[in-house]
Protein backbone atom coordinates (compact mmCIF):
# COMPACT_ATOMS: atom_id res chain seq x y z
CA UNK A 1 0.00 0.00 0.00
CA UNK A 2 1.37 3.24 -1.02
CA UNK A 3 2.11 5.83 1.78
CA UNK A 4 0.03 9.14 1.59
CA UNK A 5 2.67 11.53 3.39
CA UNK A 6 1.43 14.37 4.17
CA UNK A 7 3.30 17.92 5.11
CA UNK A 8 2.11 19.21 8.91
CA UNK A 9 -0.67 22.05 8.66
CA UNK A 10 0.34 23.84 11.41
CA UNK A 11 3.20 25.65 12.49
CA UNK A 12 3.47 25.48 16.14
CA UNK A 13 4.64 28.51 18.67
CA UNK A 14 5.67 26.74 22.46
CA UNK A 15 5.91 28.28 25.50
CA UNK A 16 5.69 27.54 29.03
CA UNK A 17 5.89 29.45 32.62
CA UNK A 18 8.86 30.35 34.83
CA UNK A 19 7.37 27.58 37.34
CA UNK A 20 8.21 25.08 35.01
CA UNK A 21 11.75 25.20 36.32
CA UNK A 22 11.25 25.14 40.01
CA UNK A 23 13.39 23.97 43.09
CA UNK A 24 11.89 20.66 43.43
CA UNK A 25 9.94 21.20 47.04
CA UNK A 26 7.25 19.00 47.44
CA UNK A 27 4.95 18.50 50.46
CA UNK A 28 7.08 16.07 52.13
CA UNK A 29 10.63 17.82 51.79
CA UNK A 30 12.32 21.16 50.93
CA UNK A 31 13.72 22.90 47.90
CA UNK A 32 16.78 20.92 46.70
CA UNK A 33 17.80 22.95 43.94
CA UNK A 34 18.76 27.11 43.87
CA UNK A 35 15.87 29.49 42.15
CA UNK A 36 16.95 30.32 38.48
CA UNK A 37 16.74 34.30 38.26
CA UNK A 38 14.07 34.91 35.94
CA UNK A 39 16.28 36.74 33.03
CA UNK A 40 18.07 33.28 33.21
CA UNK A 41 14.50 31.14 32.04
CA UNK A 42 14.20 33.86 29.45
CA UNK A 43 17.35 32.99 28.13
CA UNK A 44 16.83 29.15 28.45
CA UNK A 45 13.60 29.37 26.62
CA UNK A 46 15.24 31.14 23.72
CA UNK A 47 17.89 28.26 23.86
CA UNK A 48 15.64 25.50 23.92
CA UNK A 49 13.99 26.80 20.78
CA UNK A 50 10.66 28.07 22.84
CA UNK A 51 8.92 31.00 21.06
CA UNK A 52 6.79 32.26 24.19
CA UNK A 53 6.45 32.62 27.83
CA UNK A 54 3.62 31.81 30.07
CA UNK A 55 3.08 34.05 33.65
CA UNK A 56 1.16 34.53 36.47
CA UNK A 57 1.17 37.95 37.59
CA UNK A 58 3.26 37.48 40.73
CA UNK A 59 5.78 35.91 38.21
CA UNK A 60 6.15 39.06 36.01
CA UNK A 61 5.83 41.44 39.77
CA UNK A 62 6.51 39.43 42.66
CA UNK A 63 4.90 40.65 45.87
CA UNK A 64 2.07 42.02 44.32
CA UNK A 65 0.11 42.89 46.80
CA UNK A 66 2.38 44.78 48.83
CA UNK A 67 3.32 47.23 45.71
CA UNK A 68 1.93 50.57 44.13
CA UNK A 69 -0.02 50.04 40.93
CA UNK A 70 2.63 52.38 39.09
CA UNK A 71 5.53 50.36 41.24
CA UNK A 72 3.67 47.07 39.39
CA UNK A 73 3.82 48.67 36.05
CA UNK A 74 7.28 50.10 36.02
CA UNK A 75 8.08 46.34 36.79
CA UNK A 76 6.35 44.57 34.32
CA UNK A 77 7.68 47.05 31.60
CA UNK A 78 11.23 45.57 32.65
CA UNK A 79 10.09 42.13 32.01
CA UNK A 80 8.72 42.81 28.96
CA UNK A 81 12.25 44.69 27.83
CA UNK A 82 13.44 40.72 29.10
CA UNK A 83 11.38 39.57 26.60
CA UNK A 84 11.86 41.87 23.56
CA UNK A 85 15.69 41.61 23.99
CA UNK A 86 15.52 37.39 23.63
CA UNK A 87 12.89 37.98 20.39
CA UNK A 88 10.39 36.19 22.98
CA UNK A 89 6.84 36.81 23.18
CA UNK A 90 4.11 36.43 26.17
CA UNK A 91 1.30 34.18 26.04
CA UNK A 92 -0.75 34.84 28.78
CA UNK A 93 -0.60 36.28 32.62
CA UNK A 94 -3.05 34.31 34.84
CA UNK A 95 -4.11 35.61 38.11
CA UNK A 96 -2.48 33.22 41.40
CA UNK A 97 -5.23 33.61 43.09
CA UNK A 98 -4.66 30.73 45.35
CA UNK A 99 -1.44 32.22 47.82
CA UNK A 100 -3.51 34.92 49.51
CA UNK A 101 -4.80 34.81 52.97
CA UNK A 102 -7.90 36.06 51.47
CA UNK A 103 -8.44 33.42 49.16
CA UNK A 104 -8.04 30.64 51.47
CA UNK A 105 -11.66 29.65 50.79
CA UNK A 106 -11.63 30.92 47.35
CA UNK A 107 -11.47 33.75 44.81
CA UNK A 108 -14.68 34.98 42.97
CA UNK A 109 -17.01 32.45 45.47
CA UNK A 110 -15.48 33.27 48.44
CA UNK A 111 -18.27 33.35 51.40
CA UNK A 112 -16.83 37.04 52.55
CA UNK A 113 -17.71 40.14 49.91
CA UNK A 114 -14.49 42.04 50.90
CA UNK A 115 -12.35 38.93 49.64
CA UNK A 116 -14.21 38.37 46.48
CA UNK A 117 -13.65 42.07 46.35
CA UNK A 118 -10.04 41.68 46.44
CA UNK A 119 -9.97 38.46 44.00
CA UNK A 120 -11.80 41.47 41.16
CA UNK A 121 -9.17 43.92 42.09
CA UNK A 122 -6.30 41.38 41.99
CA UNK A 123 -7.70 39.93 38.82
CA UNK A 124 -7.72 43.74 37.37
CA UNK A 125 -4.63 44.28 38.21
CA UNK A 126 -3.69 40.72 36.24
CA UNK A 127 -5.86 41.93 33.05
CA UNK A 128 -3.04 45.67 32.88
CA UNK A 129 -0.07 43.30 33.48
CA UNK A 130 -1.58 41.24 30.42
CA UNK A 131 -1.76 44.86 28.85
CA UNK A 132 2.06 45.96 29.52
CA UNK A 133 2.99 42.36 28.61
CA UNK A 134 1.07 42.81 24.54
CA UNK A 135 -0.85 40.02 25.28
CA UNK A 136 -4.59 39.81 26.09
CA UNK A 137 -5.37 36.26 26.76
CA UNK A 138 -5.63 35.81 30.30
CA UNK A 139 -5.70 32.20 31.19
CA UNK A 140 -8.39 31.64 35.02
CA UNK A 141 -7.69 28.51 36.81
CA UNK A 142 -9.99 28.53 39.28
CA UNK A 143 -7.94 26.88 41.60
CA UNK A 144 -9.99 27.07 44.77
CA UNK A 145 -13.43 27.75 43.66
CA UNK A 146 -15.60 24.53 44.67
CA UNK A 147 -15.53 23.01 48.24
CA UNK A 148 -13.96 21.35 51.20
CA UNK A 149 -17.39 20.27 52.17
CA UNK A 150 -20.47 20.47 50.53
CA UNK A 151 -22.25 22.71 53.16
CA UNK A 152 -19.87 25.05 53.15
CA UNK A 153 -20.93 27.04 50.09
CA UNK A 154 -23.98 27.27 47.73
CA UNK A 155 -22.97 25.46 44.02
CA UNK A 156 -25.24 27.16 42.34
CA UNK A 157 -24.60 30.55 43.30
CA UNK A 158 -20.79 30.36 43.36
CA UNK A 159 -21.42 29.69 39.08
CA UNK A 160 -23.31 32.98 39.20
CA UNK A 161 -20.12 34.51 41.04
CA UNK A 162 -18.00 33.38 38.68
CA UNK A 163 -19.95 34.57 36.15
CA UNK A 164 -20.53 38.02 37.36
CA UNK A 165 -16.20 38.32 38.14
CA UNK A 166 -15.89 37.44 34.43
CA UNK A 167 -18.19 40.12 33.62
CA UNK A 168 -16.60 42.76 35.40
CA UNK A 169 -13.05 41.91 33.88
CA UNK A 170 -14.99 41.80 30.48
CA UNK A 171 -15.79 44.93 30.68
CA UNK A 172 -13.32 46.21 32.35
CA UNK A 173 -11.51 45.46 29.55
CA UNK A 174 -12.80 45.49 25.43
CA UNK A 175 -10.03 43.59 24.39
CA UNK A 176 -9.65 41.27 27.11
CA UNK A 177 -10.05 37.39 26.68
CA UNK A 178 -10.81 34.67 29.32
CA UNK A 179 -9.65 31.24 28.93
CA UNK A 180 -10.79 29.26 31.70
CA UNK A 181 -8.53 26.26 32.48
CA UNK A 182 -10.62 23.29 34.59
CA UNK A 183 -9.28 20.80 36.24
CA UNK A 184 -12.01 18.51 38.95
CA UNK A 185 -9.94 18.81 41.94
CA UNK A 186 -6.32 19.52 43.87
CA UNK A 187 -6.20 22.07 46.05
CA UNK A 188 -9.79 21.87 46.92
CA UNK A 189 -11.70 18.36 47.31
CA UNK A 190 -14.28 19.71 44.61
CA UNK A 191 -14.23 22.10 41.85
CA UNK A 192 -16.97 23.72 41.12
CA UNK A 193 -15.66 24.23 37.00
CA UNK A 194 -14.45 20.59 36.99
CA UNK A 195 -14.23 19.95 33.51
CA UNK A 196 -13.87 21.46 29.33
CA UNK A 197 -17.78 21.08 29.17
CA UNK A 198 -18.71 23.50 32.50
CA UNK A 199 -15.91 25.88 31.15
CA UNK A 200 -17.70 26.11 27.70
CA UNK A 201 -21.03 26.03 29.15
CA UNK A 202 -20.21 29.21 32.08
CA UNK A 203 -18.62 31.19 29.05
CA UNK A 204 -21.73 30.96 27.05
CA UNK A 205 -23.33 32.65 30.15
CA UNK A 206 -21.08 35.94 30.24
CA UNK A 207 -22.09 38.95 28.70
CA UNK A 208 -19.87 38.44 25.61
CA UNK A 209 -19.22 34.67 25.17
CA UNK A 210 -16.87 35.21 21.98
CA UNK A 211 -14.57 36.03 24.51
CA UNK A 212 -14.54 33.20 26.79
CA UNK A 213 -13.04 30.02 25.88
CA UNK A 214 -10.88 27.53 27.46
CA UNK A 215 -7.16 26.10 28.01
CA UNK A 216 -7.35 22.17 27.99
CA UNK A 217 -4.68 20.78 30.26
CA UNK A 218 -3.52 16.49 29.62
CA UNK A 219 -3.60 15.90 33.30
CA UNK A 220 -6.37 17.65 34.48
CA UNK A 221 -8.85 15.71 31.72
CA UNK A 222 -6.97 12.36 33.03
CA UNK A 223 -7.49 13.29 36.58
CA UNK A 224 -11.32 13.82 35.71
CA UNK A 225 -11.38 10.21 34.14
CA UNK A 226 -11.77 11.63 30.49
CA UNK A 227 -9.42 11.32 27.52
CA UNK A 228 -7.39 14.54 27.17
CA UNK A 229 -7.51 14.35 22.95
CA UNK A 230 -11.71 14.28 23.56
CA UNK A 231 -11.55 17.46 25.71
CA UNK A 232 -9.38 18.78 23.26
CA UNK A 233 -11.70 17.98 20.11
CA UNK A 234 -14.98 19.34 22.17
CA UNK A 235 -13.09 22.69 22.47
CA UNK A 236 -12.47 22.77 18.85
CA UNK A 237 -16.00 21.76 18.03
CA UNK A 238 -16.77 24.79 20.10
CA UNK A 239 -13.98 26.91 18.64
CA UNK A 240 -13.02 27.24 21.99
CA UNK A 241 -9.78 25.70 22.32
CA UNK A 242 -7.51 28.63 22.52
CA UNK A 243 -4.76 26.92 24.70
CA UNK A 244 -3.64 23.65 25.92
CA UNK A 245 -1.07 22.48 28.91
CA UNK A 246 0.41 19.57 27.63
CA UNK A 247 1.91 17.01 30.37
CA UNK A 248 1.35 14.01 31.25
CA UNK A 249 -0.51 12.02 34.40
CA UNK A 250 -0.42 8.49 35.27
CA UNK A 251 -4.00 7.59 36.45
CA UNK A 252 -5.76 9.10 39.66
CA UNK A 253 -3.07 10.44 41.87
CA UNK A 254 -1.64 14.01 42.83
CA UNK A 255 -1.45 16.18 39.57
CA UNK A 256 1.91 15.02 38.30
CA UNK A 257 2.51 17.16 35.50
CA UNK A 258 5.27 14.77 33.99
CA UNK A 259 7.02 14.95 30.52
CA UNK A 260 4.51 15.07 27.72
CA UNK A 261 3.79 11.24 26.54
CA UNK A 262 6.01 9.98 29.53
CA UNK A 263 2.97 7.86 30.94
CA UNK A 264 1.26 6.82 27.45
CA UNK A 265 2.69 7.93 24.41
CA UNK A 266 -0.35 6.56 22.64
CA UNK A 267 -2.66 8.83 24.51
CA UNK A 268 0.00 11.65 23.56
CA UNK A 269 0.02 11.08 19.91
CA UNK A 270 -3.77 11.31 19.53
CA UNK A 271 -3.54 14.77 21.43
CA UNK A 272 -1.06 15.75 18.72
CA UNK A 273 -3.40 14.10 15.53
CA UNK A 274 -6.60 15.84 17.51
CA UNK A 275 -4.73 19.73 17.46
CA UNK A 276 -3.07 18.93 13.61
CA UNK A 277 -6.24 17.75 11.99
CA UNK A 278 -8.55 20.36 13.50
CA UNK A 279 -6.34 23.15 12.81
CA UNK A 280 -4.99 23.99 16.02
CA UNK A 281 -2.39 26.82 16.24
CA UNK A 282 -3.52 28.39 12.59
CA UNK A 283 -4.94 30.96 14.56
CA UNK A 284 -2.19 32.01 16.75
CA UNK A 285 -2.80 29.48 19.38
CA UNK A 286 0.15 28.43 21.49
CA UNK A 287 1.15 24.83 22.69
CA UNK A 288 1.61 25.55 26.15
CA UNK A 289 3.94 22.79 28.14
CA UNK A 290 3.08 22.54 32.05
CA UNK A 291 5.33 19.84 32.65
CA UNK A 292 7.34 19.52 36.76
CA UNK A 293 10.93 18.98 37.00
CA UNK A 294 11.47 15.98 38.51
CA UNK A 295 12.76 16.50 42.13
CA UNK A 296 15.55 14.30 41.36
CA UNK A 297 17.15 16.39 38.66
CA UNK A 298 20.15 18.50 39.71
CA UNK A 299 20.96 21.76 39.37
CA UNK A 300 22.43 21.72 35.25
CA UNK A 301 19.90 19.23 34.11
CA UNK A 302 16.57 20.88 35.72
CA UNK A 303 15.11 22.45 32.31
CA UNK A 304 15.68 18.53 30.17
CA UNK A 305 11.87 17.78 31.05
CA UNK A 306 10.93 21.03 28.71
CA UNK A 307 12.82 20.08 25.81
CA UNK A 308 12.14 16.43 25.81
CA UNK A 309 8.25 17.38 26.03
CA UNK A 310 8.76 19.55 22.64
CA UNK A 311 11.25 17.24 21.19
CA UNK A 312 8.31 14.67 21.64
CA UNK A 313 5.36 16.98 20.57
CA UNK A 314 7.56 16.80 17.11
CA UNK A 315 8.35 13.89 17.31
CA UNK A 316 4.41 12.94 17.81
CA UNK A 317 3.22 15.26 14.85
CA UNK A 318 5.71 13.60 12.14
CA UNK A 319 4.07 10.48 13.06
CA UNK A 320 0.77 12.01 12.72
CA UNK A 321 1.88 13.33 8.94
CA UNK A 322 3.37 10.30 8.37
CA UNK A 323 0.19 7.96 8.97
CA UNK A 324 -1.51 6.49 6.01
CA UNK A 325 -4.80 7.87 5.52
CA UNK A 326 -5.87 5.67 3.06
CA UNK A 327 -5.47 2.03 5.41
CA UNK A 328 -7.07 4.19 7.64
CA UNK A 329 -9.58 5.12 5.87
CA UNK A 330 -10.27 1.36 4.14
CA UNK A 331 -9.67 0.18 7.27
CA UNK A 332 -12.68 2.34 9.33
CA UNK A 333 -14.78 1.45 6.07
CA UNK A 334 -14.17 -1.96 6.58
CA UNK A 335 -15.14 -1.82 10.94
CA UNK A 336 -12.11 -3.55 11.18
CA UNK A 337 -10.54 -1.87 14.26
CA UNK A 338 -8.66 -4.69 15.60
CA UNK A 339 -6.51 -4.02 12.40
CA UNK A 340 -6.52 -0.31 12.69
CA UNK A 341 -5.23 -0.81 16.34
CA UNK A 342 -2.63 -2.92 14.90
CA UNK A 343 -1.35 -0.53 12.68
CA UNK A 344 -1.52 2.77 15.16
CA UNK A 345 0.62 0.57 17.32
CA UNK A 346 3.16 -0.50 14.25
CA UNK A 347 3.36 2.81 13.54
CA UNK A 348 3.87 4.36 16.42
CA UNK A 349 6.70 1.58 17.33
CA UNK A 350 8.17 1.97 14.15
CA UNK A 351 7.51 -1.16 12.93
CA UNK A 352 7.16 -2.76 9.48
CA UNK A 353 3.39 -3.34 9.21
C1 LIG B 1 -2.45 24.02 38.17
C2 LIG B 1 -2.09 24.56 36.86
C3 LIG B 1 -1.68 25.99 36.84
C4 LIG B 1 -2.26 26.76 35.71
C5 LIG B 1 -1.93 28.21 35.65
O1 LIG B 1 -2.70 22.68 38.18
O2 LIG B 1 -2.09 23.85 35.89
O3 LIG B 1 -0.30 26.07 36.80
O4 LIG B 1 -1.81 26.21 34.51
O5 LIG B 1 -2.42 28.93 36.71
MN1 LIG C 1 -1.85 24.19 33.80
Amino acid sequence: MAKSKSKAKGKYRFSFGPWNIDEGADPFGPPVRNPIAQSKKIKMAKQMGFDGMQFHDDDVVPDLDTKSHAQIMKEAKRVKRMLDNEGLKAEFVAPRLWFSPRTIDGAYTNNKARDRKYAIERTKVCIDINNVLNTSWMVVWLAREGSYIRESKNPRIEVLQIRDAFNAFLEYDPKLRILIEPKPNEPVDSAIIPTIGHAIGLGYMTCDPSRVGCLVETAHSILAGLDPSDDMAYGLAHDKLWSVHLNDQGGLKFDQDKSFGSYNLRRAFNQVRVLEEYGYGRKGEWVGLDVKTMRTQKQAVSAKHLANSRQTFLFLLEKVCTLDRDLEAQLIDARDYEELDRYILCHLMGLKY
